[in-house]
């Protein structure tokens, strides 16, 4: 295993060592990945007898999430499932930030003023807008998913994960490297292996991962209006009156990727009533990280995005193409 993350295994050992009550926080709009690397934290920190708790704050869930939870009660699995203010925080406790690392993406910006003892772990390119106070903090980008961070630290540990869980952390893995096809390695090979080993039911995992078919249709119809430009580059656009997640542009550039001859795609929407979001992806011998600096925004080599302001979506797509264009 790399050094630096078995440095972090063992900080982050000793740090909760010191504590005894420990909050796990997911990122606002909480996924799969997010929910799967908090549960498998619970599951070691409930074994170390701590008081553990998994803060979800929002009341509306992507649907994959709400079948987790569902089964999680069905199957009484005892997890401590609170909203912020249904927890009591004080400086004696620790907060474990999973599997994001900007202050934006915070469900609830409130936690940050009830304790300063704050560790992140996550997996996202970094970012400027960083969360400030933290006594540790692990961001590996290279990794597929936390869920891949939390399970490695979870076997050196020895723990047990229980059959269940061990489902969702497949299906959080699964949904961050769609199906395996991006950011995947031997590792996260490894790692898929490792928890169908622990009782991870793959049929489990596609109905964990089942789509609501409105929001399937909605993401085709962007698909449908596909522009290929230069033959590689395939750039879409949402709608104008439709206001879209990052996520969403994500998986929508992502999709792109599939088809033939394309080797980088974008896809350009609402973020915000006033902010457009461009997600951009390649296979690898477009480098759309610089294409997205061009626009002030940043990334990888192959995962890269930005973000316009006041301006129109088709000014946005313009301005995109004078950069393709050029290249
Ligand atoms: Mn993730």
């Amino acid at each position: 295993m790399k050094i630096r993350r078995q440095k972090f295994y063992e900080k982050f050992t000793n740090i909760i060592n010191e504590f005894d009550k420990v909050i796990l926080v997911p990122h606002s709009e909480i996924d799969l990945d997010a929910l799967a690397a908090s549960l498998g934290l619970y599951v070691f920190l409930s074994a170390m007898e701590k008081e553990v708790y998994i803060n979800i704050d929002e009341e509306n869930k992507e649907l994959g999430v709400r079948r987790a939870l569902e089964k999680i009660n069905k199957l009484n699995l005892n997890i401590n499932i609170n909203k912020l203010d249904q927890i009591s925080i004080s400086e004696q406790s620790l907060i474990i930030i999973v599997d994001f690392h900007k202050k934006e993406m915070a469900q609830n910006k409130e936690i940050f003023k009830l304790c300063k003892n704050i560790i992140i772990i996550d997996h996202h390119i970094e970012n400027k807008e960083h969360i400030n106070n933290y006594i540790l903090k692990y961001i590996d980008d290279e990794a597929s998913s936390t869920t891949e961070i939390i399970y490695d630290f979870l076997m050196e540990k020895k723990v047990i994960i229980p059959n269940y869980i061990s489902t969702v952390m497949l299906a959080g893995l699964t949904l961050d490297t769609n199906n395996f096809t991006i950011k995947t390695s031997e590792k996260t090979h490894e790692v898929a292996a490792g928890l169908t080993k622990c009782g991870a039911i793959s049929k489990e995992v596609q109905y964990l991962l089942k789509e609501d078919l409105k929001e399937y249709i909605s993401m085709q119809k962007i698909i449908f209006n596909t522009e290929i430009v230069n033959k590689i580059f395939a750039i879409t656009v949402g709608k104008k009156t439709e206001i879209y997640s990052k996520e969403q542009l994500a998986k929508i550039a992502d999709s792109l990727l599939q088809f033939d001859e394309i080797e980088a795609s974008f896809c350009i929407g609402k973020i915000n009533s006033n902010i457009i979001g461009i997600s951009a992806r390649s296979l690898g011998n477009i480098d759309v990280e610089k294409i997205m600096n061009k626009l002030n925004g940043g990334g990888h080599l192959t995962d890269a995005a930005c973000q316009m302001y006041n301006i129109t979506l088709d000014k946005a797509k313009e301005e995109l193409l004078k950069i393709i264009k050029k290249l």
